[in-house]
């Protein structure tokens, strides 16, 4: 299927587009188990965007930029990206046949993301500054030179991603209450905000608030400000200029929901919680959606009665030296005999 198959309604799409897909949408949404029982929150859900193909929601957008390019008769695209927005451009590139190449930021990008950049093929060039320098240099290269650029400010991106709204609406039948998202490059809370939109005006579902999430020492729209050295451990939202800043505040506004900051130990906390009571694994960046949600619970708002979404951006796998570096255990390593495991399990 896929998402351009599955919504071609909904997209710019043309007969002349090419029907690119590695099976991107469709993500599970998962019922809380634990978490939303005890914040008597019982219709809450987590929408697993980590499982799409590559391990990210960029997959539902990337897809649809690089059948665009191709329609558009590029042979190249080009990216700036903290991790995620690389791995999924290399592999739809090499799935249609075009070349591509990211610009990663020196040392801020996961090992798995780097790793599956380079195995699909990309060109990968490690700038040495930061995302937002990576990003301003992305849209100089394009003035220039023939490639087609598929961060988020290429619409076609937030086209692909406003899918992830509809399956949302589908699913649970109506939209949800509210909607809790992570915020970097603030382009998913714009495209998710677009997608309930124009949902709404075909099969009056209704619309969520939409609660978007930066990591406190990465939070240039909460401030009002760009940050100039953004800092959390959530690598993949370390931006201090978004690219779809103002959009994202009308979401906000239209929406009236709210965009704040959790701090990196709130999102830890979350990390954990979603893995240990919840059987999901995300990558840190993720976290921040439930990490907004319990923060707002624990200051007393009551979400009782409300059909509450959060956005589980990416895959745990993703960041496996985050994992390990915040495991709360270590394997125990014993002789090979029932005895010694037994020994090791007190039992
Ligand atoms: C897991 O890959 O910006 O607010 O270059 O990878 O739409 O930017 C990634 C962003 C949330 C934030 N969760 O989404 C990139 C990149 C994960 C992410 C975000 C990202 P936006």
């Amino acid at each position: 299927m896929g998402v351009i198959d599955s919504y071609a309604d909904y997209l710019p799409v043309t007969e002349n587009t090419p029907k690119l897909s590695l099976g991107e949408g469709g993500t599970p949404l998962v019922r809380s188990s634990f978490i939303g029982p005890q914040l008597g929150i019982p219709d809450l859900y987590f929408k697993l965007e980590g499982c799409n193909p590559t391990g990210s929601f960029k997959d539902r957008g990337m897809v649809l930029a690089v059948a665009k390019a191709i329609e558009n008769g590029y042979g190249k695209i080009l990216c700036a990206s903290t991790g995620n927005t690389s791995a999924a451009a290399a592999a739809y590139a090499a799935s249609a046949g075009i070349e591509s190449v990211v610009l990663v930021p020196r040392g801020d990008v996961s090992q798995g993301k780097l790793s599956q950049a380079i195995a699909y093929g990309a060109k990968v060039i490690v700038i040495d500054g930061r995302f937002d320098t990576a990003l301003s240099i992305a849209r100089e290269m394009v003035d220039t030179f023939n490639m087609c650029l598929v961060n988020s400010v290429n619409p076609y991106r937030l086209e692909g991603q406003k899918t992830a709204s509809f399956e949302i609406v589908d699913e649970i039948g109506l939209s949800p209450d509210e909607l809790f998202i992570p915020v970097g490059n603030a382009g998913n809370i714009t495209a998710y905000w677009k997608g309930f939109k124009e949902y709404d005006e075909k099969k009056q579902k209704g619309v969520p608030r939409m609660m978007g999430f930066e990591a406190a020492g990465a939070a240039p729209i909460v401030l009002g400000r760009t940050v100039e050295s953004p800092d959390t451990i959530a690598s993949a939202i370390r931006i201090g200029n978004p690219a779809s800043w103002v959009s994202a505040e009308q979401a906000r506004d239209e929406s009236n929901g709210l965009i704040d900051t959790v701090t990196d130990e709130q999102i830890i906390e979350s990390w954990k919680k979603l893995a240990r009571s919840e059987g999901i694994f995300c990558e840190p960046a993720s976290a921040a959606s439930l990490a907004g949600l319990l923060k707002l619970a624990n200051n007393g708002t009551d979400f009782s009665g409300h059909r509450v979404v959060c956005v589980i951006t990416g895959n745990g796998l993703k960041d496996p030296s985050f994992a390990a570096e915040n495991a709360e255990s270590k394997p125990l390593n014993v002789a090979a005999n029932i005895d010694s495991v037994a020994a090791a399990l007190g039992i």
